[in-house]
């Protein structure tokens, strides 16, 4: 029983509805467009979250608009966006890591502590909650998010691209107070993704030779981390030449544009690497670039990570490639355990030593998300940040 001293400290608030501004994404392949949504309060183990900014990656277009090879078709009405940061706003019962006020970064990828993953050093797959966030609800197989009466569908469980959304207290990361949420977002997908492929996944050793397919912010920031754990050659493969200077100051040692050449680019980076890379990296979401990738790798030990999202294609290998020795593997949020390294990673950041200014080209309203997404078929943008 509660005496009245522990009374006193219970404190008792009823959360209302939250009225905001979303984009809604009706059908697929069409414009999102921005609506006014109703945001409900957070139940149990649930935060809901002011977002302040978030990035526009390419996997929220590429969701929209391919059509999955997958039996399931896109679970439609949807909130998009899942490179946010924000601050909370509300704590339903139960959450104990995150107070209202608190900066914070949502994850798409959850880390519980407690499944059998978690508890591995081999992974940072958490299973936990897996299905729902795929199908794009929350734990209790609803969403948060509805408009003029209909639930929207929860992108990963995440919809950034809303004023407020709720996220489960396993898919979120407080971050320190001190941290710029629109610079910061991006190590809620691109940045983190990237900068983790060729350290945690790709195990790149010092001295090796690295070749990056796809400059946009993870190919950017996968330049960097191959730059961090040592690698002596780094070269960046992008069909648009306004990538080499970025790829450079990135940390590339070598830019490569395979419209400059009459045969396959694999060929011709095996050439200029008198056998092939060490490791390669595939941050497109593009099959043939993943073939490309792999053939670009030397027999015997070459390493080619997979970091680019599609589900609109099968990709096809060659099993005499993986037969002579070489290692194909994907990468998931940048090998990172996401709870407990996305506050390291925005330290980093914050004391320079992690680069993600120079990726930010554009900053929008998000009534200018359809901008966001031509900005970057168009090949002029490397990051979009729109600002609440
Ligand atoms: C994606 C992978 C699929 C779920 C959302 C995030 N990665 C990068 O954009
Ligand atoms: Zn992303």
């Amino acid at each position: 029983m509660l005496n009245r001293c522990e009374l006193g400290a219970v404190k008792l608030t009823f959360l209302q509805v939250i009225r905001c501004k979303a984009a809604v994404a009706w059908v697929a392949g069409k414009p999102l467009s921005i609506e006014e949504v109703e945001v409900a309060p957070p139940k149990a183990h649930e935060i809901r979250i002011k977002i302040v900014a978030t990035g526009v990656c390419h996997t929220d277009l590429a969701y929209l608009c391919e059509t999955s090879k997958k039996k399931k078709p896109r679970a439609l009405p949807l909130v998009l966006g899942h490179e946010g940061a924000g601050v909370v706003e509300s704590v339903g019962p139960g959450v104990t890591k995150v107070s209202p006020g608190d900066k914070v970064i949502p994850l798409f990828l959850p880390q519980c502590g407690e499944c059998e993953c978690c508890r591995s050093p081999k992974t940072n797959l958490c299973t936990k909650n897996w299905e729902n966030l795929e199908l794009g609800v929350l734990a209790d197989g609803t969403s948060r998010i509805s408009c003029r009466g209909q639930q929207m569908y929860q992108f990963m469980g995440m919809s950034t691209f809303s004023e407020y959304t709720v996220v489960g207290d396993d898919n979120v990361t407080k971050i320190c107070a001190e941290a710029p949420l629109d610079r910061v977002c991006l190590l809620g997908c691109g940045v983190a993704t990237g900068y983790g492929a060729p350290l945690n996944t790709g195990k790149v050793e010092p001295g090796s030779t690295c070749a990056v397919f796809g400059l946009g912010a993870v190919g950017l920031a996968t330049v960097f981390g191959c730059k961090t754990a040592g690698a002596k050659r780094i070269i960046a493969v992008d069909i648009n030449q306004d990538k080499s200077e970025i790829a450079k100051s990135s940390g590339a040692t070598e830019y490569v544009n395979p419209i400059d050449y009459s045969k396959p680019i694999q060929e011709v980076l095996v050439e200029l690497t008198g056998g092939g890379v060490d490791y390669s990296f595939e941050c497109v979401g593009n099959v043939d670039v993943m073939r490309a990738a792999l053939e670009s790798c030397r027999p015997a030990f070459g390493t080619c990570v997979i970091v680019g999202w599609t589900d609109k294609a099968d990709m096809s290998v060659s099993p005499d490639d993986i037969l002579m020795g070489r290692t194909l593997k994907g990468t998931y949020f940048g090998g990172w355990k996401s709870v407990e390294s996305v506050p390291r990673l925005v330290e980093k950041y914050m004391s320079g030593k992690l680069p993600i200014d120079q990726l930010i080209t554009h900053t929008l309203t998000l009534e200018q998300v359809n901008e966001a997404f031509q900005l970057m078929t168009s090949g002029q943008s490397i990051r979009t940040v729109i600002r609440m």
